[in-house]
């Protein structure tokens, strides 16, 4: 084995790691380029990547069909004591999943190749910045790194002989026997998966799962899992946010941060294209964002992340034309189809249905096929650097201050399209209680309501109520240069089913709406939900919206939100004593603005 790196905890880490795992070669990545070419050539040469014919320098994995999307319920919060994972997380204590994963680990890497990836999340020496280093045994793991990451030598170089790192261990989970031949996808059966984090010593190790973030260990398991615990005991804020910026015709310029649950079109956000006249966007990022006050006592945000790691299916020109050409080069493509001519197509892609292609799991496909042809959680990789609108600041160290906070879900009823929070503490009481309904294709029509708080219900890696308590105290410490907190619903319906708001890029004239307010422009209706706009401060020009359906998008019904007030309850009596007070009296002001608008003829 050969060490570039004068780094005697990570040399011992790495020898270690090999010792147990048993690789045939261990190779350092240094983040070139070439070494990007030459595994994803030697990926196609071994049958696990196809190159796109019609795509220059973009290239087709096709995952095993039992590995397609993260696995909650393999994905443990690893503390000594399990009050301090919470509810909301899987828990094994330390030493009886360490126990269990290192039988797994032991000889895993037979056959294959040890890469050690050593990566930032951030700019290199950025304050916000953190630095990773993932084992992994998989060449698919390796070139999506590339893409999501700063990886190699800058970052070893800044590590120097005793920088701190956050060791991220992957595998597999598929030894070769000597002589035996290689699956195009090798994994681990699912009883044998493991996505473990330890909180307590900042270290992820994953068994078994390839896809996604089971396996690109930077994304959710660093960034959101392990960094919200440093990030609470630091004093910052690591949330699963979009970031964007957004500016006026007079060239001020206003920053946005915005949790979504999935299926909510946060990437579509990130890379919103205003139709209001003079307005424009540019995307910082689609799904991380790392938040810290700085000396001017404003939150600043970075995205810690280099890549797009999207969801293909539903990704058309008219939902979002920026990540279609972004994706017209030098971008992975997984578990979409595969055309005759050599190009990737995925449903709602907006372009012809093929009358043959190659399905998600390598099969022949047509349109009577009772299959999509694309896997519903298909995806993309590709670099921001791509990105048509990316900010000229994605990169900044500094981090860009942040305006604006948003909270969203998709609700057919209730939640008005847009509600201003009265102040910090029930803008945290939103985010607490964000809900999104589960789309038809995934239940079957019935729309039921799921709490997703602050859209990190899977992400949030210590206990749900100590996390609730550290915004609220990030509150206090803001004080008056804390962001306004706004909660959207672009998901409502009128009585037939049909959607009431456009959405897209006309959502563009509800984030000029809380801009307006940030500049004390527009006043703002009273009710038991929020803030919410008069219809007249909505600029409706040139949209084809039926007379009714403004007033009923900003409708607040006192009756229906009484539907709200038990789920809150039942949720915020699962997280037991830890639930901070704060927002119990919130739940209580809630209750008699409810109360008090019943009484109201209109209520
Ligand atoms: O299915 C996966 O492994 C990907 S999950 C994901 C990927 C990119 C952005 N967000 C998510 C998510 O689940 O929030
Ligand atoms: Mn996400």
């Amino acid at each position: 084995m050969e060490f570039p790196c004068g780094h005697k905890g990570l040399v011992k880490w790495v020898e270690e790691t090999a010792a147990m795992c048993r690789p045939e070669r261990v190779h350092w990545c240094d983040g070139s380029r070439k070494e990007y070419d030459e595994v994803m050539a030697e990926s196609v040469r071994k049958g696990s990547a196809v190159a796109l014919e019609r795509r220059p320098d973009s290239f087709l994995f096709r995952s095993d069909p039992s590995d397609v999307a993260r696995v909650e319920s393999r994905t443990y919060i690893s503390t000594s004591s399990p009050e301090d994972a919470g509810p909301n997380n899987n828990w094994i204590h330390p030493d009886k999943l360490k126990e269990k994963m290192r039988k797994l680990y032991s000889g895993c890497m037979r056959g294959r190749t040890l890469y050690v990836i050593p990566f930032s999340m951030g700019p290199v020496g950025s304050p916000l910045a953190r630095t990773g280093i993932q084992i992994t045994d998989s060449p698919y793991v390796v070139c999506n790194m590339h893409m999501m990451t700063r990886v190699g030598n800058e970052v070893i170089k800044a590590l120097g002989t005793d920088g701190e790192f956050i060791p991220c261990l992957h595998s597999v989970g598929y030894p070769l026997k000597p002589g035996q031949k290689d699956l195009p996808w090798p994994c681990a059966p699912m009883e044998d998966k493991y996505i473990s984090h330890f909180p307590e010593e900042n270290l992820i190790w994953s068994y078994g799962s390839g896809y996604g973030g089971n396996a690109l260990l930077g994304k959710k398991c660093l960034s959101l899992r392990i960094a919200s615990n440093i990030a609470r005991r630091e004093g910052w804020m690591a949330e699963h946010m979009l970031i964007l910026r957004l500016i006026s015709p007079e060239g001020r310029k206003y920053h946005i941060a915005g949790a979504f649950p999935s299926a909510c079109g946060k990437t579509n956000l990130s890379m919103i294209q205003p139709t209001i006249p003079g307005w424009r966007s540019e995307t910082l990022g689609d799904d991380i964002c790392w938040m810290k006050i700085r000396e001017d006592g404003r939150l600043h945000a970075i995205n810690p992340e280099t890549g797009f790691f999207g969801v293909a299916p539903g990704t058309a020109r008219s939902t979002n034309p920026v990540a279609m050409e972004m994706l017209e080069r030098n971008t992975i493509f997984t578990n979409c189809a595969l055309t005759d001519e050599g190009n990737v197509w995925w449903e709602d892609m907006g372009e012809p249905i093929p009358s043959h292609a190659i399905d998600w799991k390598g099969r022949d496909w047509n349109p009577q096929s009772n299959e999509p042809a694309a896997h519903p959680n298909a995806r993309f990789t590709v670099p921001i650097s791509q990105c048509p609108t990316k900010s000229p600041d994605w990169e900044d160290p500094e981090g860009v201050p942040i305006d604006i906070i948003l909270f969203g879900g998709r609700r057919s009823g209730v939640i008005p399209l847009v509600c201003e929070s009265f102040d910090w503490d029930h803008g945290v009481f939103m985010g607490a209680t964000a809900s999104s309904e589960a789309t038809a294709a995934i239940l079957d029509k019935v729309a039921a309501v799921r709490r997703d708080p602050f859209a990190m219900k899977p992400f949030c890696g210590y206990h749900m109520g100590d996390y609730f308590q550290h915004w609220l105290e990030m509150g206090d410490r803001l004080g008056d240069r804390a962001p306004r907190i706004f909660y959207v619903n672009w998901f409502r319906k009128d009585p037939k089913g049909r959607f009431l708001w456009p959405g897209f890029g006309e959502n563009s004239r509800i984030l000029k709406w809380m801009c307006d307010r940030l500049e004390r422009k527009v006043e703002a209706v009273q009710t038991p939900a929020g803030l919410v706009p008069r219809v007249e401060d909505i600029a409706t020009n040139g949209l084809s919206l039926g007379k009714d359906a403004l007033p009923e998008l900003l409708r607040v019904s006192a009756r229906d939100w009484e539907g709200e007030l038990e789920p809150i309850q039942d949720f915020f009596g699962e997280l037991g004593s830890r639930l901070p007070l704060r927002l119990r009296y919130q739940l209580e002001a809630l209750k008699r603005r409810v109360k008090d608008g019943r009484s109201c003829p209109e209520g």
